[in-house]
């Protein structure tokens, strides 16, 4: 496999791994969209000043605004980080 195809591969499997934690499994609740964060790009919004920045983030993340971020609303703030790297 490609290497583009070998990365993206593992964006899919990364969504499934953290969407599969609670409640549906092909969506990421705010709680999924929290661990994520913190354990694939050290962004730590644990502590409870936090809790105003996780709620902003996860409404931003959740375009449609159901309540819940899917695949398609996880590989836009993907590619909204990858381009900010690429910049830099
Ligand atoms: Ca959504």
């Amino acid at each position: 496999m490609s290497r583009l195809l070998t990365a993206m591969n593992e964006l899919i499997q990364i969504f499934k791994e953290y969407a599969g934690k609670e409640g549906d499994a092909k969506t990421l609740s705010k709680g999924e969209v929290k661990t994520l964060l913190s354990k694939e790009l050290g962004i730590n919004l644990e502590a409870a000043k936090d809790k105003a920045a996780l709620d902003k983030m996860f409404k931003d993340l959740d375009a449609n605004a159901d309540g819940t971020v899917d695949f398609t609303e996880f590989i836009t703030l993907v590619a909204a980080i990858t381009a900010i790297l690429q910049g830099s």
